[in-house]
C-alpha cells in the first residue's frame, strides 16, 4: 500500500493519502482547502486516482478540500451520515467500508468530539486514522458541536482501545509535531484516557480545559457543513490561465516545452545560466533575457511584473529556484521551465546560437 501523512502548517492538520499500488486507486482521508493543489500535485506525481475523499468529522478549524478536490478531480465526498453536512455522494454508517482498489476502511463511529466523528481503519487493522477523537497523549475537546466528554470517553475505549495493541494510530492534528502513536502506547500512557482513569476523571479534566474557540470556527463549520463548498472559489485557488501549467508537489507551477512554444510571444523567457552557458553548445531561447540566477536577486527590476515570466536554465533546476526567488519578489505569474535546455533541444524545439 502507498501511504502518506500530509500536514497543513496553519491549523496543524493532518490528511492522509492512502492508495492500493497496483489498481493505483487512492482516498485522501482530511483533505484541507488551502492544500488542495499540493495534494492534487501529490496524486498525480505518484500517479494516482483519487475515488473518495473521507472526513473524519465537521472540522471547527480549517475548511475541508473536499468539494474544491471534487470540482477538480471528480472523487467522490463521504463523510459520517450523523455528522449532518450536505453535499456528500456517500454517507456512511457504522461499519460501512470504503474500498480503493484491493483494500479498504471500515468506518466506526466515535463520537464524542463531536456528534458526527469517525474512526477509519485499515482492512488489517494495522493503523486507524481517529481524527480528534484520539490524539496523542492527547483528545479532541468536547466543549462545542455537541461534543460530550463521557461519550468521547466510551467511544475511545470500546472502538479505538479495543485494536490490536500494534495498530498504528494516525491523529487528525498534533499541536506539538508529534506523527504516530499506537494503541497499547495511548492504553498505557494517555494522560487523560490511559490505564486507571475512569470516565468521571476524564469529564472533570475536559469540563476544566478552558480553550479559546478556533480561530476559523465561524468561517469553518458552516462551510464543512457544506462539504468546503465555496459560492466563489478564492482566486489564488483558480487554475492560471496564462500557459497550461502544471503544479508540482515541489511547490514549483512547471510548463512543458511544447507548452512554452505555444505563448512564447507573449510570455518573458528569462535564462538564468552563466553567460558562457548562454552563448555555448546548447544555444538559448530566442529573446531569451539573461540574468544570472546569481544576480536576480538585485536584477529583477529589469523584468515587467505584469507580464508572466517563464524561468529557464540547463536542466530546470537552477531555474526552479529563480521562480522561488522572483514569486518572493512579487511576481504572481512564474512557470519553470521542465527539464530546462536539455529538453528543449531534445524535443526538437528551435534554438538561437549554440550547435545546431
Ligand atoms: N488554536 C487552534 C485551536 C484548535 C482546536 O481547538 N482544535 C481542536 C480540534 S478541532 C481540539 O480539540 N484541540 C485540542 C487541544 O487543543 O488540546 C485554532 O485556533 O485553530
Ligand atoms: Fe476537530
Amino acid at each position: 500500500m502507498i501511504f502518506r501523512q500530509l500536514f497543513d502548517p496553519q491549523s496543524s492538520t493532518y490528511s492522509y493519502l492512502l492508495a492500493d499500488e497496483r489498481s493505483r486507486e487512492a482516498i485522501l482521508i482530511d483533505p484541507v482547502f488551502e492544500q488542495a493543489r499540493r495534494d492534487r500535485a501529490l496524486l498525480a506525481e505518484l500517479n494516482l486516482k483519487l475515488t473518495h475523499t473521507l472526513e473524519t468529522h465537521v472540522h471547527a478549524d480549517h475548511v475541508t478540500g473536499a468539494w474544491l478536490l471534487k470540482q477538480r478531480l471528480g472523487n467522490r465526498i463521504a463523510l459520517a451520515a450523523a455528522g449532518g453536512a450536505q453535499g456528500a455522494d456517500l454517507l456512511l454508517a457504522h461499519g460501512e467500508r470504503v474500498s480503493f482498489g484491493a483494500r479498504y476502511v471500515e468506518a466506526r463511529e466515535t463520537p464524542g468530539h463531536t456528534n458526527g466523528c469517525m474512526t477509519y481503519v485499515l482492512d488489517d487493522e494495522s493503523m486507524a486514522f481517529t481524527g480528534d477523537a484520539l490524539l496523542i497523549r492527547g483528545c479532541g475537546r468536547t466543549d462545542f458541536q455537541q461534543g460530550s466528554a463521557r461519550t468521547l470517553y466510551r467511544s475511545v475505549h470500546s472502538q479505538i482501545f479495543t485494536l490490536p495493541p500494534g495498530c498504528l494510530l494516525y491523529p487528525g492534528h498534533d499541536y506539538r509535531g508529534l506523527t504516530v502513536t499506537s494503541v497499547d502506547e495511548e492504553r498505557r500512557l494517555n494522560p487523560r484516557l490511559g490505564q486507571g482513569i475512569g470516565e468521571g476523571d476524564f469529564a472533570g479534566y475536559m469540563n476544566n480545559l478552558g480553550l479559546p474557540h478556533p480561530k476559523q470556527i465561524d468561517v469553518a463549520v458552516p462551510a464543512n457543513l457544506k462539504c468546503g463548498r465555496m459560492d466563489e472559489t478564492p482566486a489564488q485557488f483558480d487554475e492560471p490561465t496564462w500557459a497550461p501549467l502544471t503544479f508540482t508537489f515541489a511547490g514549483i507551477w512547471e510548463i512543458t516545452p511544447q507548452g512554452l512554444e505555444e505563448v512564447a510571444n507573449e510570455v518573458q523567457v528569462l535564462d538564468v545560466r552563466e553567460t558562457n552557458e548562454y552563448q555555448g553548445p546548447l544555444g538559448h531561447i530566442a529573446h531569451a533575457k539573461l540574468i544570472p540566477l546569481g544576480e536576480l536577486t538585485a536584477r529583477g527590476g529589469e523584468l515587467n511584473k505584469e507580464k508572466p515570466v517563464v524561468a529557464v536554465c540547463r536542466s530546470g533546476a537552477r531555474s526552479a529556484q529563480a521562480c522561488v526567488i522572483l514569486q518572493r519578489a512579487g511576481f504572481k505569474d512564474v512557470a519553470n521551465l521542465a527539464g530546462g535546455m536539455l529538453r528543449w533541444r531534445g524535443e526538437g524545439l528551435a534554438v538561437a546560437g549554440g550547435r545546431q
